[in-house]
């Protein structure tokens, strides 16, 4: 039999924590033949609430669910870690200033790296939900100078997946015909989500769509608004799809891609495609044995050009607003 992978997850109280766990515990998140044992991180406020969702998650008697201990105490949550979604995070609230934003989040993130830094296993890999998910993941990794640091990442798969969503609905596509889309940048309004080298049932997307105003006008700010657009119609952000997204980032990056598909992913630049070294931004990666790839030797267009640079300008300013903070 299998030892248990330990996954820990943060925010575990809140919307997206009640979308995700159950889906880890079920197998989802690793596989199905994979035993788990879960560690839930919250402040103390929210671990009542906490107990309450590990009481539900006791009821489902999931077979592969191993054990449940729940903290406030990075050190301990983190101890032993081989998997850390890092959901919880300060929102923006109102009047407030994205200098306060980012130090009210290095607050949070900066001890979070440090104690995965001293505590996880040697194979962790971290993935940041909490928003500003690419500046958060910054932040913990250079936290955590003694972990490698490709093994933090971000999440932009719930805009990958809302691209292939939004793709297929324009042309009638299965989604499961659509791969090699690619998010590009921040996960925020400037991202770009890149059809030009995906494929719809082995042909070219933006040759098939051609039409490049839809593609400026209706397709990027659809998918970049999305978020907005959920809040507007639900009374409350996305929940259940950030769950699945958290679940497909970490399922792809563990169990691989397939073949002639790629992904998109949040990752420490190595300079590739002009995206300055460094910077955590979305890049299409191909994943294998737990190791992803940037794919490389993609053309990129003046139209693609123009907006990768516009969403890497705003990470670079994030940058350096934290750096300025001393955050990183
Ligand atoms: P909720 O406010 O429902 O839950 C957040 C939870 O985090 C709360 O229970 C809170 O007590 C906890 N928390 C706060 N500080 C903490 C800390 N230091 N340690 C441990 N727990 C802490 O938010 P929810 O809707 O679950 O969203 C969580 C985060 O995901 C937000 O930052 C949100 O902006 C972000 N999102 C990111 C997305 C992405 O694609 N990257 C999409 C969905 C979502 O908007």
């Amino acid at each position: 039999t299998r030892t248990p992978v330990n996954v820990t997850v943060t925010g575990a109280a809140g919307q997206i924590g009640y979308a995700l766990l159950f889906r880890i515990a079920s197998g989802h998140l690793l596989g199905s033949d994979v035993p788990v044992k879960l560690r839930l991180l919250e402040i103390p406020q929210g671990l009542k609430a906490a107990e309450g969702t590990a009481m539900e998650l006791d009821d489902c008697a999931f077979p592969l669910l191993r054990g449940i201990e729940i903290t406030d105490d990075p050190n301990v949550a983190f101890d032993g870690a081989n998997v850390a979604l890092l959901v919880g995070a300060r929102p923006r609230t109102k009047g407030m200033e994205r200098g306060d934003l980012l130090a009210a989040n290095g607050g949070i993130f900066k001890p979070q790296g440090k104690a995965i830094n001293d505590h996880a296993a040697d194979d962790i890999k971290v993935l940041v939900v909490g928003n500003p998910a690419n500046t958060n993941a910054l932040i913990a990794q250079a936290a955590a100078p003694d972990v490698p640091a490709e093994r933090f990442t971000a999440m932009t798969r719930l805009d990958h997946n809302r691209a292939i969503s939004q793709l297929a609905a324009k042309t009638g596509a299965a989604v499961s015909d659509i791969k090699r889309l690619t998010i590009w940048g921040n996960h925020s309004a400037t991202q770009y989500p890149d059809i030009f080298h995906a494929e719809i049932a082995g042909k070219n997307a933006a040759e098939t769509v051609n039409d490049e105003a839809w593609l400026a006008d209706t397709f990027i700010p659809t998918v970049a608004k999305r978020g907005a657009a959920i809040i507007e119609a639900r009374g409350a952000s996305s929940a259940a799809s950030a769950a699945n997204a958290a679940i497909d980032h970490i399922y792809t990056w563990v169990n691989g891609t397939a073949e002639g598909d790629w992904t998109s992913m949040g990752i420490p630049s190595d300079g590739s495609y002009g995206v300055e070294e460094g910077l955590i931004s979305s890049f299409p990666v191909t994943t294998e044995n737990g190791v992803y790839e940037i794919v490389q030797g993609l053309e990129i267009n003046d139209f693609s050009r123009t907006r990768i640079d516009a969403s890497v300008r705003e990470l670079a300013e994030e940058r350096d607003a934290v750096r300025e903070l001393g955050l990183i």
